[in-house]
């Protein structure tokens, strides 16, 4: 399961962010000395507030205590690996505990370190370095893997799992979902009067445009193939998707951008939008009926959405 941006979220800017978790403050100041140089430290003194500050933070590594009250170090991590914007963070165990089955136990549990009380501190450096870093370099990778080369917006691979996961929390909740599929009209003609090289400038403008109009954290634009995009509002009914809408026809005449074959004289697009309320069945389904949509736009004269 995905959530836009979310388990591909987690910035490379700054300091790597670095979670203690100890019931005990003593403990998370002793760490905290030790690492504060080089890392931006959070801290929690619960399982529950350590989930919370995962969810709102995102760190790139959790520093675990194994036994606390309430939810234990073990519970959370388990937890941490459920949820996922979270099944990424490495979770590193400092415990007092030295028996091989207490060890085992924090390798079920997710962990991807276990280090034993005392510790001597250029280790604890050295591992939580490795670790980090190696978080770093597969958050860059996810995020390529999941973007579209050309325009910079999240690619059809990425849109069909954000798509899976979104219609599975619209229907829990009983949201409308809506998925639009916007198609630059006559882009052939476009591509054959200015160039291939043109052309490809005129598809990333225009996929600025579209991530401009769509403003929730929730929204998403994807290229879906050759120049079509696909944008999904979550938790979005009619009225909000024609304001969406008018943004996007709005920021794409703004793009002003000359093509003698459209019968504006400027670049546009034709979209197709499928609202879901309650009856969702497969997103092949939703996706066949946008695709509907679009071609009825299409055919009605372009430059338009039916919805
Ligand atoms: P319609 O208004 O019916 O959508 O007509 P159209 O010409 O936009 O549609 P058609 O499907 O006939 O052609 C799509 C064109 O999009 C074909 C190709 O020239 C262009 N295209 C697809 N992918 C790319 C790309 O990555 N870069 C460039 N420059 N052009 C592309
Ligand atoms: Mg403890
Ligand atoms: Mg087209
Ligand atoms: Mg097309």
């Amino acid at each position: 399961m995905i959530n836009q941006e979310q388990p591909f979220k987690g910035s490379d800017d700054g300091p790597p962010k670095v979670l203690i978790v100890d019931d005990k403050p003593s403990n998370i100041q002793i760490v905290h000395h030790i690492i504060k140089d080089q890392y931006q430290v959070l801290m929690a003194t619960s399982g529950k507030r350590a989930i919370e500050i995962c969810l709102e933070m995102l760190p790139d590594l959790v520093l675990m205590d194994v036994i606390m009250p309430e939810l234990s170090g073990l519970d959370t991590c388990k937890l941490m690996k459920q949820h996922p914007e979270l099944v990424n963070i490495p979770v590193i165990f400092i415990t007092g505990l030295q028996g091989q089955h207490d060890e085992n136990a924090c390798w079920d549990a997710g962990g991807v370190d276990f280090i034993s009380k005392p510790f001597n501190a250029t280790t604890l450096k050295n591992r939580i370095k490795a670790q980090v870093t190696l978080k770093r370099q597969s958050d860059l990778l996810r995020r390529l893997a999941f973007l579209d080369g050309l325009t910079g917006v999240k690619n059809r691979h990425f849109f069909d799992q954000y798509l899976e996961t979104q219609l599975m929390l619209a229907r829990r909740q009983s949201q409308a979902i809506c998925v639009l599929m916007v198609d630059i009209d006559y882009f052939k003609q476009y591509n054959d009067s200015f160039g291939h090289q043109m052309g490809d400038e005129a598809l990333r403008s225009v996929a600025q445009a579209l991530g401009e109009s769509c403003r929730r954290p929730a929204d998403l634009v994807a290229r879906y193939g050759g120049e079509e995009f696909v944008v999904v509002l979550p938790n979005t009914p009619k009225n909000g998707v024609e304001r969406v809408i008018e943004r996007i026809q709005g920021a794409i005449a703004e793009l002003d951008i000359h093509h003698p074959a459209s019968a504006t004289g400027i670049l546009t697009v034709s979209m197709g939008g499928m609202i879901w309320l309650a009856d969702y069945q497969s997103t092949e389904a939703l996706l066949g009926e946008a695709d509907k949509l679009l071609y009825r736009a299409k055919s009605l004269g372009r430059n338009r959405a039916c919805i």
